[in-house]
């Protein structure tokens, strides 16, 4: 066993024996590990994790972010529904702060465990992939519902400029011109087209808190940021609540089906898989319009099929930028990954393009539906 971790663990009120720490490598930026503990006859489990704090320069205030959220929609929960719920540590902090033998400081945190629940990161495994985006659509929704009466300005902004396109486009030209590497030169074609489209896609950034309202708003909506019910694929708790900040409901809508509907991994390279699904889409904005349609201003429900480009062409030039700089920000496999996930996300946006309209249009036929039955 890991005899870092179980020193770090022993400084968090748990109950029992550990009997087991298993990493669980999914997320692209925190370390995560599963912790079983023999408690009398029974198990508990538990989510250790290490904050990156390359990514999170203020650890704290993201957890108090947290604290602050998940105290809210518990509160107004019921029993099928779930939060995140820190354990404290012996010292009652949110976290603990461990010195390396180089000085520096690491900074773990500890969740309870919601158990019986099922993620998916593609639907390739799932009987019925519309019903998961149905629920996955619903689930964002009623997240963004319990919220609505939250004030976004309570939250700290923890990475600054998080959905920033603008200064995304400015840190990917930044890349290119500082040179870490001459990979920019592979991508010279793609990047021409992400030129070209900057001045479209920075509609939302420059329209947030005039005529699209700031709102608190979780900016990680991954598909596999949702724990479901096994059997029903409801969903059961919204998890890595960690970039929760100030916000648009559009970055939420538009990243959860980039990542929802487009059915493969972000790194998939076959470009045969590589599109997004009509159906998939549908099913997702039916599935979140019917919690949050009659909240939404009139600009938010028009942006709906272009957010679903912006955040795309937004993690495009994300991983392209953090390819050209030789992978400081998103851990690789690899080392073509980030190039992989780029070529990956452009030429998801080239299908979304060609897309909007139709999901435009749907938007505003199920909008009108949802506004005549209530
Ligand atoms: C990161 O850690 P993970 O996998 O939930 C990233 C998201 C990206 C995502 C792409 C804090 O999320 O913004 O959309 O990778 N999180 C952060 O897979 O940068
Ligand atoms: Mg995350």
């Amino acid at each position: 066993m890991n005899q870092k971790l179980k020193k770090i663990i022993d400084n968090f009120q748990v109950r029992g024996q550990l009997i087991s720490i298993e990493e669980n490598a999914q997320g692209n930026i925190n370390s995560t590990y599963l912790l079983s503990f023999k408690d009398g006859d029974s198990t508990s489990k538990y989510l250790l994790q290490k904050i990156n704090s390359y990514v999170f320069k203020e650890p704290y205030l993201v957890m108090k972010n947290i604290e602050a959220v998940t105290s809210h929609v518990r509160d107004k929960m019921d029993n099928e529904h779930k939060t995140l719920s820190f354990v404290r540590t012996i010292n009652d902090d949110l976290m603990y702060t461990h010195t390396n033998s180089d000085g520096e400081k690491e900074y773990y945190r500890m969740y309870e465990y919601i158990d019986g629940c099922i993620s998916y990161n593609t639907f390739e495994d799932c009987d019925n992939p519309e019903n998961v985006a149905y629920y996955a659509g619903k689930c964002f929704g009623l997240f963004h519902k319990l919220l609505n009466d939250f004030p976004a300005n309570l939250l700290a902004e923890t990475i600054p400029d998080f959905h920033n396109t603008p200064k995304r486009f400015k840190d990917l030209l930044a890349a290119i011109e500082n040179g870490v590497t001459n990979r920019a030169f592979e991508c010279s074609e793609e990047i021409v087209y992400l030129i070209s489209k900057i001045k479209e896609y920075s509609i939302i950034w420059n329209s947030l808190s005039r005529a699209i309202p700031l709102r608190v708003t979780h900016n990680d909506t991954k598909l596999n940021n949702i724990l479901m019910n096994a059997t029903t694929s409801e969903g059961v708790a919204v998890i890595d609540l960690d970039t929760i900040m100030p916000g648009s409901v559009l970055f939420d809508i538009g990243d959860g089906i980039r990542s929802a509907c487009s059915n493969c991994f972000e790194d998939e390279v076959d470009e045969d898989k590589i599109f997004l699904n009509l159906e998939l889409t549908k099913a997702y904005l039916k599935g979140y319009l019917e919690e949050m349609a009659t909240y939404l201003t009139p600009s938010e429900i028009n942006l709906i099929g272009l957010s679903i480009c912006v955040l795309t062409y937004e993690l495009t030039l994300r991983f392209l930028t953090d390819y050209i700089n030789n992978d400081v920000y998103f851990k690789v496999k690899y080392k073509t990954h980030n190039y992989d996930r780029f070529r990956n996300q452009f030429l998801l946006l080239r299908d979304v393009e060609a897309k909007v309209g139709e999901i435009n249009k749907f938007v505003k036929a199920m909008y009108k539906k949802l506004q005549s039955t209530t």
